[in-house]
């Protein structure tokens, strides 16, 4: 199993980080789909942990995360929409995961929580729902390790990106730059061919890949995550890295 330290792909070097979103995998051929993002240089795997409640739909399950711990080295990256974090958070962390964002409209008690993750060695972040200001994360920017900017609203795959988010992840960039605050941001929702460049020229880092790219129906995942790689120069380069 990966430590936090030894395997935790969030840095703060502006590496593009890919992550494909489990929720759109081949549920039933699970282990296949792990192998082949494994064998084209995917790291990290994103959760997306639903109670039915915070959003309408409930995906994927603990168990589910639990057993695909003992599958791979991949970090796991946890995007909470649920009421009752606290619980979640224990139980995300007692199987072993490296990454947690939890949604600021829905943690009613956000700075604590946020400290409750980070005692348990994983990274936290805030996840921001497309109409929520920045300004929700300003009194915890400190204790912060990534923001997770929604550019769908939360609950579904195969959404199209509300278009204010782009402008969003820019914002996000300038407001971290102004508090000299240095901060992955990762980007979930149709993050698709044609939308990566303009994340990625705004400042997105992580990258969250649903059907829209690396589950795409169009190429395998091979296929699709080398295409990803190539549209992420093209961001790269509007970006003037
Ligand atoms: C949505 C969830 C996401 C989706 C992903 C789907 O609530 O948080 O992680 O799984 O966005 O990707 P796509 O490309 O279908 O929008
Ligand atoms: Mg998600």
């Amino acid at each position: 199993m990966p430590t936090p330290e030894s395997q935790c792909p969030i840095t703060t070097d502006k590496k593009i980080s890919i992550a494909p979103s489990v929720m759109c995998a081949d549920l039933c051929n699970l282990e296949t789909d792990i192998r082949e993002l494994e064998k084209s240089g995917i790291n990290l795997l994103h959760f997306d942990l639903m109670d039915a409640h915070f959003v309408p739909n409930m995906p994927i399950g603990l168990a589910l995360i639990e057993q695909l711990r003992q599958k791979t080295d991949c970090a796991f990256d946890i995007h909470l929409m649920v009421q009752n974090n606290d619980f979640f958070v224990e139980a995300v962390a007692n199987i072993g995961v490296q990454q947690v964002a939890v949604h600021a409209e829905s943690a009613i008690h956000l700075d604590r929580t946020l400290s409750v993750i980070q005692g348990h060695g994983i990274k936290a972040g805030v996840a921001l729902n497309p109409a929520t200001p920045l300004s929700a994360i300003a009194y915890v920017i400190d204790r912060l390790d990534f923001v997770l900017i929604m550019t769908v609203n939360p609950g579904f795959a195969g959404q199209k990106l509300v278009p204010a988010t782009l402008q969003k992840i820019s914002d996000c960039q300038a407001f971290l730059n102004e508090r000299s605050v240095n901060l992955p941001i990762e980007v979930d929702g149709n993050v698709s061919f044609e939308n990566i460049p303009k994340m990625v020229a705004a400042g997105a880092d992580i990258l969250v890949g649903g059907s829209s790219s690396v589950f795409h129906k169009s190429g395998s995942r091979a296929e699709n995550i080398q295409q990803i790689h190539q549209v992420i120069s093209v961001g790269l380069a509007k970006r003037g890295v």
